[in-house]
C-alpha cells in the first residue's frame, strides 16, 4: 500500500461548486485510480503533500499560463516534476452537469430568469478533468485510444468516469515512474522543471 497525500491549496471561484463539493469531486477523481492500484490518497489541509492542487488564473508561477475560458482546462506535472495539478480558474467548473455559470456574470445575484438568460455558460466537469490530470500526476502520458480517460481531449460531459484497457495498463506500468513522486519529489524545490500535459477541449457542445 502506498499512501500519497494531497492538498487543495486554492479552491475555484466558480459559483457552481462549494468547497465540500470540490473536495468530493477531487476525492472521486483519485478513487478512479486507486481502484486499480495499491495507492491510497489522504487529503491534508496543511503541511507538505505529494500532490498539490490549485485553481489558478492566467500566469501562476510555473511558466505555463492559463488562457481564460476555453482552450486549456488544466495541466499536471509528471511524478518526477512533483505531481501537482493546476486547474484553470476561468473555466466554469461543474459537478454532474455541463451547465455552468459564468464566474464574472453581473446578474448572478438576480432572479433565476436573468441567470438563465445571461449567466449560463458551458461548464467543464471537474471530475472528468481531475481524473485525467491525476493520471499525469501518477505518471501516465496521453493515450492514442480515443476512448481512454488519458486521451488528450475533453470529450464533452460524461456522467461517469471509467478507465479503459489502455488506462489500466498505463497505471500498472506507471507504478515505476510513480516511485519518483513518492521518494524524490516530495519537495517542490527539488522540481524546478515544468513538464506539463495539457487537456484541451474538442467539439464543444452548447448548453441547451
Ligand atoms: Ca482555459
Ligand atoms: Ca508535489
Ligand atoms: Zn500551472
Ligand atoms: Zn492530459
Amino acid at each position: 500500500m502506498k499512501d500519497l497525500t494531497y492538498k487543495i491549496s486554492s479552491y475555484p471561484s466558480t459559483r457552481n461548486l462549494n468547497r465540500r463539493e470540490v473536495d468530493e469531486e477531487i476525492r472521486r477523481a483519485l478513487d478512479v485510480w486507486s481502484e486499480f492500484t495499491d495507492l491510497t490518497f489522504t487529503q491534508k489541509t496543511r503541511g507538505r503533500v505529494h500532490i498539490d492542487i490549485r485553481f489558478e488564473e492566467g500566469e501562476h508561477g510555473d511558466g505555463d499560463p492559463f488562457d481564460g475560458q476555453g482552450g486549456t482546462l488544466a495541466h499536471a506535472f509528471f511524478p518526477v516534476f512533483g505531481g501537482d495539478a493546476h486547474f484553470d480558474d476561468d473555466e466554469s467548473w461543474t459537478k454532474g452537469t455541463f451547465r455552468g455559470q459564468n464566474k464574472s456574470c453581473q446578474y448572478s445575484n438576480c432572479c433565476e430568469k436573468y441567470i438563465t438568460k445571461f449567466c449560463l455558460s458551458l461548464g467543464t466537469n471537474l471530475l472528468q478533468t481531475a481524473a485525467h490530470e491525476f493520471g499525469h500526476s501518477l505518471g501516465l502520458s496521453h493515450s492514442d485510444s480515443r476512448s481512454a480517460l488519458m486521451a488528450p481531449f475533453y470529450r464533452g460531459f460524461q456522467n461517469k468516469v471509467t478507465l479503459n484497457k489502455d488506462d489500466i495498463n498505463g497505471i500498472q506500468v506507471g507504478q515505476v515512474a510513480l516511485s519518483a513522486l513518492i521518494v524524490s519529489c516530495f519537495y517542490e524545490k527539488l522540481c524546478p522543471f515544468t513538464c506539463t500535459a495539457t487537456l484541451r477541449r474538442e467539439n464543444e457542445e452548447a448548453p441547451s
